[in-house]
Formats: C-alpha cells, sequence, structure tokens
C-alpha cells in the first residue's frame, strides 16, 4: 500500500512529506507514519533539523472527517503532537495552500513556522460544529493570544500568511520557492544553533473577561444564531490560562462532548451532502474534471438574473458576453453590476483592481451572433415559454452542435424548451438563485434527453462558480421551488388565513434559524415575481384555492414589496425594515371571510411545526417522484439556498432528528384537521413502517 508519509534525508535535514491525497487529511495513516519519520530522524545522528510539509494543492484539510464516526485510534493527534513538541531536534513546519483544523494544529505543536506567501491557515471545526480537539484551543492562544484566537476559532474563515505572521502565529512568509525557503531555513537554524521551542511552555498573558467575550460573539451573531459550539470554544480558550496539561484535558473533554451533539451530525451530513450531489449524477468526479474548458459564456437577457449570472461568471474569471434586444436593459444591466461590485469594494470585500478587472471581463451586445464563439450559452430571458423557445432555437442554429445549451427558466418546462431545438441532448435548466453571484446554490435540471456530456459540464460549471450543485428532474417546480410553493410557503400563508400575522410568522421561522422568513422573503424578491410564476407553473399542473391568495391580492393592489414600499408589510423609503401594516391584516382578514374560515390565536409553535412538516411531506413526494436522488440532495438545496438553518442539518435529516413515526402522526393529525393537501407522502408512511429513515433510504437507494 503506497504509504501517505515520506522521508526524505537532506543533509542535516530530515524532510518528511505529507502525501495523501486528495487534501492531505490527517488520517490515522498519516499519524501512524509521521511518527515512523520522527523516529526515524531522531536515530540518525547526521540528521540536526526536522522539516514537515505536504505534496499536492495545499498543506492539509485537518483531520480525517470521515474517520470521527470510530475511535481515534494510536497514535493520536496529541501523541503526535508531544512526539514532535518534545523531540530532541528542532522541528520546522513549511505551509503551502491550505492549512486547516488538524492541519494547522500539527503545524502549532513544531517549533517554527513558515508559510507561502499564497498560503491561507485556519481553524474551520466551527462550521462542523465541533471544537479544536488537537491542541488548537490550547497553543493557538500562546502563539497569538486568547482574543485573536478566540476570533480565529468563532469565524472558521481562513487567515492569509501576511496575517498570520503579523499576529505570531508564522515565523517566516516566503516569496519565492517554498521547498528552498524552508531549507535555507532549517540550515539557518543549524547555523545559528537555535533548537526546539515547544509552544506548550509559552504563557498565556492576556485574560478573557465577559465583555471581551461579548464583543468576540458580536460579529458571528449571525452565522451562530441557534448554535451552541461557541459557548465549549469559549470554555476551551479560558482553559489556555491553565497549566498546558490541564487545559489540553479540558479541550480533549470539550471535543468530545462537541462531537457527539446534534448540531454537529447535522453540519457534518450537510458537509458531505454537498460533495456528494454530483456523485448522485451519475457522472463521475473524474469525468466532471475533464475538458473541454470553459472560457467565454453568453449570456441572453440583461435582466435582474442575466446581470447576476454575468457577475458569477466574471468572478471566476470567465470572459462573459450579454446579449440582449434592448439597449436601455443592456445599460440598465451595466449600472447594476458596477453599482454591486461598487459596494463590495465599499464592503472591502474586493479591491478596486479586482472590481475593474471583473468589469472588463464583461461585455455586452444587441447582436446574439456575436456569441458564436462562446463555449457555453444561457437564456435568462422573460419567463415566457414562447420567447424563450424562439432564443434556444436560436442558439442552436448559432453554436456548435456540442457545446452546452442552458435556461435559466424557474416555472417552465426544461423538456418543452429542449425539444424547441435540433439538438435536445444539449440542453439544460441551470437555475441560478438569487443573488446569482452570491447564492452557493445552482439547480441543474435534467430532462430525458440531457446527454452525460451536458450534465458533466453542468457540474464543471459549479465547480467553476464554486457553487453547489444538485441535479433535479424536469417536475413542476423542480426541487427547491416545489416544497416552497406546495408545502413551505403554502402553510405560512394558510397559517396568516386562519389568524396569524406576517410578523408572527416571520418571526417564528426566524426563531427556527432562517435567515429570513416566507413574508419577508417575498417582499425581498416581489410579490409579483411569485404571482407570475405561478401562472406560468399552473400551465403545468393546477393547484385548488387557497393557493397563494394573499400574495397574488397583494400583486394586484400594488402591494408589490420592498420595491414599491409595500408588501406583506410596510417600509420606509430607502429602508429595508419590515414595518407591520394593519391594511394587510385587512386584506387577510377578507380573504379568510370570503373562504369562510375562522381567524383564531395561533401560537409559535404550531407556526413552525406546520410550515416544517409540510416542506418535509412535499420532500417526500419530490423524492418518491424521483425529481430529487436522494434526501441528502434535499437537505443541499434547502441549506445552500433556501436557508434552511445547516446546523438542524436541512428539512430530511431534521424530519429524521425528529423521528419518522412522530412525523407522520403529525402529519395525519393536520391530514385530519385541514384536508387533502396535508395527504401523508406514501414514502413517509412506507419508511415508518419499515422502521426506517430518510438516512437508511438515501443509503439504500445508493447501494442499488
Ligand atoms: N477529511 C476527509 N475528507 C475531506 C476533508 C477532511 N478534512 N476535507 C475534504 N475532504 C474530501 C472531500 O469530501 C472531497 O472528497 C475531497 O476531499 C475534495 O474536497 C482535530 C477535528 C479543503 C477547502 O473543516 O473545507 O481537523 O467528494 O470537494 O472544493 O481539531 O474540502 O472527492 O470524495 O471540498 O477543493 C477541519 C474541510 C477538519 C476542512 C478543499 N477541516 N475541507 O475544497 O475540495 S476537523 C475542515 C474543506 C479537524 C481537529 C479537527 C475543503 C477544502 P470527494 P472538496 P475543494
Amino acid at each position: 500500500m503506497a504509504r501517505s508519509v515520506t522521508f526524505e534525508e537532506l543533509g542535516p535535514v530530515g524532510l518528511i512529506c505529507i502525501d495523501n491525497p486528495p487534501v492531505n487529511a490527517i488520517s490515522h495513516s498519516v499519524r501512524l507514519e509521521l511518527v515512523d519519520a520522527i523516529t526515524r530522524a531522531e536515530r540518525n545522528s547526521s540528521i540536526k533539523v526536522l522539516l514537515i510539509m505536504s505534496s499536492g494543492e495545499l498543506f492539509s484539510a485537518g483531520a480525517d472527517i470521515s474517520e470521527f464516526d470510530r475511535p481515534e485510534g494510536e497514535p493520536s493527534f496529541q501523541q503526535v503532537e508531544a512526539r514532535i513538541e518534545f523531540c530532541h531536534l528542532p522541528v520546522v513546519a513549511a505551509i503551502h495552500g491550505l492549512a486547516l483544523g488538524g492541519g494547522l494544529e500539527l503545524v502549532m505543536a513544531c517549533h517554527y513556522r513558515l508559510a507561502h506567501k499564497n498560503a491561507k491557515l485556519g481553524m474551520p471545526e466551527i462550521t462542523l460544529g465541533i471544537i479544536p480537539g488537537a491542541g488548537g484551543t490550547q497553543r493557538l492562544p500562546r502563539l497569538i493570544g486568547m482574543r485573536a484566537a478566540l476570533d480565529m476559532i468563532l469565524s472558521g474563515t481562513p487567515v492569509s500568511a501576511l496575517d498570520a505572521k503579523a499576529k505570531g502565529l508564522v515565523d517566516e512568509v516566503a516569496e519565492g520557492d517554498l521547498r528552498d525557503a524552508a531549507l535555507s531555513f532549517c540550515k539557518r537554524l543549524v547555523h545559528e544553533r537555535l533548537g526546539p521551542r515547544p509552544t506548550c511552555d509559552r504563557t498565556v498573558i492576556e485574560d478573557l473577561d465577559d465583555a471581551a467575550i461579548a464583543a468576540a460573539l458580536r460579529p458571528h451573531a449571525r452565522a451562530l444564531k441557534g448554535r451552541t459550539t461557541q459557548d465549549l470554544v469559549i470554555e476551551a480558550i479560558k482553559a489556555s490560562k491553565l497549566p498546558f496539561s490541564q487545559g489540553i484535558a479540558i479541550e480533549t473533554a470539550l471535543a468530545q462532548k462537541s462531537l457527539a451533539t446534534r448540531e454537529s451530525l447535522a453540519l457534518r451530513h450537510v458537509f458531505f451532502a454537498e460533495r456528494e450531489s454530483g456523485k448522485s449524477s451519475g457522472v463521475s468526479s473524474a469525468k466532471q474534471a475533464q475538458p473541454p474548458w470553459i472560457r467565454r459564456v453568453a449570456i441572453i437577457g440583461a435582466g435582474t438574473m442575466g446581470s447576476g449570472i454575468a457577475m458569477a461568471f466574471a468572478d471566476a474569471g470567465l470572459e462573459v458576453l450579454v446579449t440582449d434586444n434592448d439597449p436601455a436593459a443592456l445599460t440598465r444591466s451595466r449600472e447594476i453590476i458596477q453599482s454591486t461590485y461598487a459596494s463590495s469594494v465599499k464592503r472591502r470585500r474586493i479591491t478596486q483592481n479586482i472590481a475593474d478587472d471583473r468589469i472588463r471581463h464583461i461585455r455586452n451586445s444587441l447582436v446574439l451572433a456575436e456569441l458564436a464563439d462562446a463555449d457555453l450559452a444561457i437564456e435568462a430571458v422573460f419567463e415566457d415559454m414562447e420567447l424563450k423557445k424562439d432564443v434556444l432555437s436560436k442558439l442552436d442554429s448559432i453554436l456548435p452542435a456540442e457545446r452546452l445549451l442552458a435556461t435559466n427558466t424557474s416555472t417552465l418546462s426544461v423538456t418543452e424548451l429542449a425539444r424547441a431545438t435540433a439538438h435536445p441532448e444539449r440542453v439544460l435548466g441551470l437555475h441560478f438563485f438569487v443573488p446569482a453571484h452570491a447564492s452557493k446554490l445552482l439547480e441543474i435540471v435534467r430532462t430525458e434527453y440531457a446527454s452525460a456530456e451536458s450534465l458533466s459540464t453542468a457540474f464543471r460549471v459549479a465547480k467553476l462558480l464554486k457553487k453547489v450543485a444538485v441535479v433535479s428532474r424536469d417536475a413542476f417546480g423542480f426541487i427547491g421551488n416545489r416544497m416552497m410553493l406546495d408545502g413551505y410557503f403554502r402553510e405560512a400563508e394558510q397559517l396568516l388565513l386562519e389568524g396569524a400575522t406576517p410578523r408572527q410568522v416571520d418571526t417564528a421561522l426566524e426563531n427556527f434559524g432562517f435567515a429570513m422568513g416566507p413574508q419577508r422573503v417575498s417582499d425581498l424578491g416581489g410579490n409579483d415575481v411569485g404571482t407570475k410564476a405561478r401562472v406560468q407553473l399552473f400551465k403545468r399542473e393546477s393547484r385548488p384555492d387557497p393557493y397563494f391568495v394573499i400574495a397574488d391580492r397583494l400583486t394586484e393592489m400594488g402591494r408589490l414589496g420592498q420595491k414599491t414600499g409595500r408588501g406583506f408589510y410596510g417600509y420606509e423609503s430607502g429602508s429595508r425594515d419590515a414595518v407591520p401594516d394593519p391594511e394587510v391584516i385587512g386584506i387577510i382578514e377578507k380573504l379568510a371571510a370570503e373562504r369562510g374560515i375562522l381567524r383564531r390565536e395561533i401560537n409559535d409553535q404550531e407556526i413552525v411545526e406546520r410550515c416544517i412538516l409540510s416542506l418535509i411531506n412535499v420532500g417526500s413526494i419530490v423524492l418518491e417522484k424521483g425529481i430529487a436522488a436522494r434526501a441528502a440532495d434535499i437537505d443541499v438545496v434547502w441549506t445552500s439556498g433556501y436557508g434552511f438553518p445547516r446546523h438542524l442539518g436541512g428539512p430530511m435529516f431534521y424530519a429524521d432528528t425528529l423521528g419518522l413515526s412522530h412525523v407522520l402522526q403529525r402529519i395525519r393529525h393536520y391530514y385530519e384537521k385541514l384536508g387533502y393537501y396535508w395527504r401523508p407522502a406514501k414514502l413517509i408512511e412506507r419508511l415508518v413502517a419499515a422502521g426506517s429513515s430518510f438516512e437508511q433510504w438515501d443509503r439504500n437507494s445508493i447501494s442499488q
């Protein structure tokens, strides 16, 4: 079996190289071989210094997450780190790419640290619902101070090599070849007779009072809403004031505790679900990495979505051509793009140079034929079947047959659109979410005609754009919108008719963990957009009344949402703060009376239960109809595209958390109370009868 750690003698330097593709995860076998290499070096009198580096794209992505569900196995991280820290030779780490989690903890146990100028160093454990468990909460404060350590661990975001140097986390930043720089650094150590300097021997001078903790938590309040891991992080960091052996024992206990939380199981579920989502398409990750390369992209339609999609591709460094037959639309698109980049520069997310460069990557044209050399074309024109068919058939005649043609429709039949071309096998839905340049999700809508080449190109597009891709079969509303319309949003409207207020519904679901409640989302996107989309969708399948009667009435009355200053709420000009508007309650009361619905007091628990259970029930229908291939895909769609709280794992994982028999019992309760649209999905009934779960269902469907 190939070794995952190599050892090389380079004069006085013993070079230990971690080689465990794809991300040099510090697995059990890596730890075993690291200790072997250190032992060999210690026994070799010509070796005066040890250098630890890695091969491949990055230093290390940390501990092997796939090993978390089994006992750690010896040597443990701490045993390896103790061998490094108490080695009689000075040990140097040289970092390139990324050093994350356990990878950085290993580096902190070394006596000296170099980083290439483009390297990044981070502790992302909190994104997995765990605390650093390999000494990070004890050594990081010793190197950079308690406050800075708390910031790094609470944010989970890597810092640059220069920042790390400024904080005292690395000793030197290498401009050129890292290996050369590291070897000369080692030789300098030998020449200057500089020996080991165990990090654990350092003491933490700083204190961390409640004010400092509150200040450290403030910037992460939104990201950590409803979470608990941060409390364990703070407790562990505080323990760094103690002698190292005591602090590390406390960290170990807290790390074990964090690993067992439902929050961590949920976040790890989402981590792997996002990486697995591509695989259920049947297109191997190897195929997804093959050419043809995509360099030039054409966007047809310069509206809000077209402009956002153009920015997404420009952000990825591609050449973008935006075409539209309306010069005014192209001008507006340019303005949207320039103002969006300007606000990113203002918020210091990018520099002016980067903004200018990205704007230069986007060209406008009124001439459709100009896109003939595009590697990919995406139509984002108005949601009208005949208009889109016309655009796609024109593209079909302009672009070579092997190029992918995509539609950004969110409501229309992609199959019917594909049939409007001579090459339906190269037509797919690439469903972007608002804002297209920032939303992480890309729903790939496949038709019965779509070829494997087209699918793998779509996955490559997602990888290029750093988006999470999920495949949906072409059906009413695809995965996300189907569940939003037939489940979550529909139930929110029903609750309004029965007596809840928009503010009450939104607050209850925001307290549950959604970034924004359904009525505020509707006002943000525009109630008219929803109304128009439903008109299109109803051409595929209709839905009996009441079905979004409130939103449609608001649209009729011109209460379109933030863009008109009135929607489900009122908005002061220039403000996005949603202000309850008694007129809306009047509208709702009238619609309820017209339908003989008696209004009553409704508590938050019922609001959350009904909205989430309806989401789960419709999600099960989406699964049993094969619109989504896996329950985990649905979790990815809802956590990365619709704001479902990641720390609850997504609606289907959450259903397993509640227990499917309880879920079914409650759905049946609402079916008796509210009628047909609460009919329990057959899949849930089957799983409950079998004592099974969505997780089990996924495992079975993969093994088939
Ligand atoms: N363990 C196991 N597998 C991992 C992994 C890890 N840490 N990181 C990535 N993979 C797999 C991933 O599943 C995928 O597999 C392949 O590598 C490529 O990943 C003790 C306890 C490094 C930025 O949280 O953020 O250390 O799908 O598609 O987009 O205190 O992966 O090909 O089969 O994501 O280039 C802390 C997690 C661990 C970092 C690369 N570390 N990884 O992104 O590739 S906890 C993290 C990432 C820890 C200590 C604690 C990203 C990446 P497959 P990819 P990418």
